[in-house]
């Protein structure tokens, strides 16, 4: 039985190579909604019904997991995430992430760079503050970021400017930690290291939630004990040909074939 992973598009693929990494037995089904991209500026009410046709999917497709690999159907979602409303277990990327920042950040001065959405629903900020309540939590939305990352976009002069133009509101705040609160960013970690400098620690969270995925599988018995390496699958609403294009500049022989 296959992990379903799902996001807006070309981002949560951050998440699944997170995974692939750590579980490479596992099957994976990718699957994204790139017609209706980007999720970041919609009503949250949207995405969460955007969300909830693909829960039906995944179900249907007989997935032992979701990872919700979108910080903004996250956000939008949160309360069904946490309340197990699912007959799948479903998790989301936010919870461990503010969790790692919280956990790594030596001064509690913690960045967010994330969209529209996830900025104002103010997830980050009260998931980090209930962890850490002395934490200070500068949040940034940076769509252009998003669109580039969909783009397969992710370093050269004009990308390097826009990351600088992005996060400046956020650096001045002397942060020294930044979660990469959308799951398109760690594509472009390389630039926004080079960006942010040594001072700065990177949380990415699908790295923290790959972490949670192997426990969660361990703690119920669902890990795939190999020797065979997983199958990759994915399945957009938009065209399949350029997300296949893109996804395989992006992480290359990462997803196998696209419908
Ligand atoms: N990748 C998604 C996120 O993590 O929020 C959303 C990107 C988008 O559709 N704007």
């Amino acid at each position: 039985r296959p992990i379903g992973f799902f996001d807006s598009g070309e981002g949560g693929l951050t998440v699944a190579r997170a995974v692939a990494e750590l579980l490479p037995h596992e099957n994976l089904l990718y699957a994204c909604d790139t017609a209706h991209f980007p999720y970041g500026p919609r009503p949250l009410a949207e995405v969460r019904s955007f969300f909830l046709r693909f829960m039906e999917f995944f179900v249907e497709q007989n997935c032992k997991l979701v990872i919700v690999a979108c910080n903004t159907a996250t956000a939008a979602a949160i309360d069904l995430l946490k309340g197990a409303a699912f007959p799948v277990p479903a998790l989301g990327v936010v919870q461990p992430g503010a969790a790692m920042a919280a956990r790594v950040s030596t001064t509690g001065r913690i960045g967010v760079a994330a969209t529209q959405g996830t900025c104002d629903s103010g997830i980050y900020p009260s998931t980090i503050r209930a962890i850490r309540p002395d934490a200070r939590v500068i949040q940034q939305a940076c769509p252009i970021l998003v669109i580039r990352a969909e783009e397969g976009v992710i370093s050269g002069p004009e990308v390097r400017a826009e990351v600088e133009r992005c996060l400046a509101p956020i650096l001045a705040e002397q942060v020294d930690t930044l979660v990469l609160g959308c799951t398109h960013f760690p594509h472009m970690a390389a630039v926004i290291a080079d960006v942010v400098g040594p001072g700065v620690r990177l949380v990415d969270p699908g790295q923290a939630t790959a972490a949670q995925v192997a426990d969660l599988l361990e703690a119920r018995g669902l890990r795939n004990p190999g020797p065979a390496p997983g199958e990759r699958r994915a399945f957009t609403t938009g065209d399949p040909e350029r997300f296949l294009e893109v996804a395989n500049r992006l992480w290359p022989g990462g997803v196998g074939a696209a419908a």
